[in-house]
């Protein structure tokens, strides 16, 4: 398999690196991603102006590495077209902090995933509560081996998938899950001058479905969600043609 690593940390990531070095028994890792953090910065794009590159000697492992002075959605466009291969999946990550329920709207790494998608490569999104857990790298290992061997990654949109909060020593499975409701409310700090602002993400909870990823994150297993790229309302176009 020819396989193309992305991510929203930056090159340097620790967890760019396990996951480079989980991929690796399983075909060709290329490496293609930004020069800088770019987290939160979800499906920007860079178009207004030029974007620098450069090749760095391969990190972790990896058969090449692509260094991208833009956001994630750019290195994955460049990674596609700069290494001169035909990928069989895009794998983004592995993300230091979860991205469950409304932070997949804010994230690069899921954006990431979805760019390929968009380009035609089949893509998987993986984050972590934090990337220190001593198990990552087994349990990535573990996990791509049963979604690749099931040809899992397949399909119309993307997989979505995520490590449970770091209090677990291991995960204690894995479930299959939709997308949760949690929020991410904007809190204003103090700060120094009144025009200069420091907002702060809080999450507010909700009553999740069990089947949910934040249940699963919270109870200790590794969520899969697939996600679609069309946001279409099916059942509110049924509604409103209902009404007429
Ligand atoms: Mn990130």
């Amino acid at each position: 398999m020819n396989i193309l690593v992305v991510n929203d940390d930056g090159y340097q990531a620790e967890g760019l690196g396990i996951l480079v070095r989980a991929l690796t028994p399983f075909g060709n890792v290329y490496v293609s991603a930004p020069k800088d953090h770019q987290s939160a910065k979800s499906h920007a794009i860079t178009i207004r102006s030029r974007i620098e590159t450069f090749m760095t000697e391969p990190i972790f492992g990896s058969t090449a590495t692509l260094v991208v002075d833009g956001t994630p959605a750019d290195a994955t466009r460049l990674g596609l077209k700069v290494f001169n291969v035909d990928f069989d999946l895009v794998v983004s990550g592995i993300n230091y902090g979860q991205n469950i329920a409304t932070d997949i709207l804010y994230s690069g790494t899921v954006a990431a995933a979805l760019e390929a998608k968009i380009l035609g490569v089949d893509a998987i999104a993986i984050s972590a509560h934090n990337t220190h857990l001593p198990y990552l790298y087994d349990e990535t290992i573990k996990l791509m081996d049963e979604i690749i061997e099931a040809k899992l990654y397949e399909g119309p949109g993307i997989l979505n998938v995520n490590f449970p909060r770091d209090t677990f020593a291991r995960p204690k499975g894995v479930k299959i899950t939709q997308m949760g409701q949690r929020l991410q409310h904007a809190e204003f700090l103090k700060s120094e001058r009144p025009d200069v602002y420091h907002i702060k993400s809080s999450i507010i909870s909700y009553q999740e479905d069990l089947d949910s990823d934040v249940v699963a994150f919270d109870e200790g297993y590794v969520s899969i969600t697939p996600l679609i790229i069309n946001r279409t309302d099916f059942n509110r176009i049924k509604a409103i043609l209902a009404i007429e």
